[in-house]
């Protein structure tokens, strides 16, 4: 059985909007009210995920979930007397953020051999909290093979967890035992802690996790304060890998001594607070990027386009190039993608994707992408999905009716009516 890392990313949903629903998600907020192109926005991701498929030979896919959510709509006895952020609450379409879609740990780090998957509760954002019942249904399915896959269902409230936006694994190679890094932040600040440390030790406890092998770290209240609302927006990590600004951790070198203490190969790639600022960092999103190991065994780091914008972070980027291309550092490409609809909501293109390290054998294959089947949902996605949402079109009937209809032409052509 061979393992390879499957990047699992959203596809966007018809419903794609800016409600500003996420407190300290300073895209989020900055971005409410604004129309949202949902056509412009799904095709963005396809085309990222194209391009992965390209690189990397393989490539997967979630769908979106069922909006609006009438069960939710009903729940909160919505009228046109409620305020309008709530009203927009089951319209989101924030599921297309698949690193919050689960915490996978793959089958050499498990005590029982498989790959573990936990659906993330989300429960800190009414949003993101009626998420995890759809995703678990979708997980069941693409990862339904019990001999190989386990889907626990998510952490009780009202312990907080995020998923994989707050998990990284550093291993010599997927087939060996990695160590799993879950960061966690702690309540007291201006903007809410989401990712809950008794979630962390959960999640870590039900997939079976070697406790000499796992290692738990605070992030920086200070990065959460800045707008850091997950670990993965100040620090990404890939084989032995660790890229990550200087300002992620609470205990920066506490944090890097006890990731040493039990992988040693751990390989640091700081980038300094004189370099790009915390704040330029969350700006651009430079850490929220997909580190990948190409087939020639050098790293690329897909980036936000905002990252080549910005002329300290790309200064940075281009040092960084240079250096490591002359002295055989591990990142040797910076490829900027256009995922501009996500980023204006907080996801990057790390935010866009689940990784789960697996053989693809034993993905269900309606999960997994090819170029014909991207043909297929682009086609899908300019017949169906909405040009433009304006929060005056958020809960009629109109926008009801042509985004189920849009979701459920993607279901039939993908054959996953089922989860209709
Ligand atoms: O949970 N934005 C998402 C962005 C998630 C990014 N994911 C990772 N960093 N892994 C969030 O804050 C905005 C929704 C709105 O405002 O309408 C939103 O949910």
């Amino acid at each position: 059985m061979s393992l390879t890392e499957i990047n699992f990313d959203g596809i966007v949903g018809p419903s794609h909007n800016y409600a500003g629903l996420s407190l300290g998600n300073i895209a989020s907020a900055s971005h409410a009210g604004d129309p949202s192109y949902p056509r412009a926005a799904a095709l963005q991701g396809m085309a990222k995920m194209r391009g992965n498929l390209a690189r990397l030979g393989v490539q997967g896919f979630l769908l979106p979930l069922p909006r609006p959510n009438q069960a939710l709509t009903s729940a909160l006895a919505l009228d046109d007397s409620a305020p309008p952020q709530l009203r927009a609450a089951p319209w989101s379409a924030s599921s297309m953020w698949t690193a919050n879609a689960a915490t996978v740990s793959p089958a050499p780090d498990t005590a029982d051999g498989r790959c573990h998957l936990t659906p993330a509760n989300l429960v800190t954002m009414l949003h993101r909290a009626q998420e995890w019942p759809d995703t678990k249904r979708q997980l069941d399915i693409a990862f339904g093979d019990t001999r190989h896959f386990a889907i626990h269902d998510a952490v009780p409230p009202s312990f907080g967890d995020e998923g994989a936006a707050n998990h990284m694994r550093l291993c010599e190679s997927h087939d060996a035992a990695g160590v799993e890094v879950f960061v966690y932040g702690k309540t007291g600040g201006a903007f809410p802690a989401r990712q809950h440390e008794q979630a962390s030790r959960l999640v870590a406890r039900a997939h079976g996790l070697d406790p000499a092998r796992t290692v738990f770290i605070e992030q920086n209240p200070e990065a959460i304060a800045a707008g850091a609302f997950h670990n993965d927006v100040v620090a990404v990590a890939n084989g032995p890998v660790l890229f990550t600004h200087a300002e992620a951790f609470a205990d920066q070198a506490g944090a890097y001594a006890a990731l040493r203490a039990v992988f040693p190969a751990l390989e640091v790639v700081e980038v300094p607070s004189g370099a790009v600022t915390l704040q330029e960092a969350i700006r651009t999103y430079l850490f929220n990027a997909q580190l990948l190991t190409l087939p020639d065994g050098s790293m690329a780091l897909i980036v936000p386009e905002e990252c080549r914008e910005s002329p300290s972070v790309w200064a940075w980027a281009q040092a960084m190039l240079a250096s490591n291309n002359g002295l055989g550092g591990p990142i040797r490409q910076v490829i900027p993608v256009d995922v501009k609809q996500s980023m204006a909501n907080g996801g990057g293109p790390a935010c866009l994707r689940l990784r789960v390290v697996c053989d693809p054998a034993t993905v269900d294959p309606r999960f997994l992408l090819d170029e014909a089947k991207a043909d297929v949902i682009e086609g899908i996605i300019a017949a169906h999905w909405p040009r433009q949402i304006d929060p005056s079109d958020i809960g009629t009937d109109d926008l009801a009716s042509s985004v189920i209809a849009a979701r459920g032409a993607l279901l039939d052509a993908l054959n996953l009516a089922q989860l209709g």
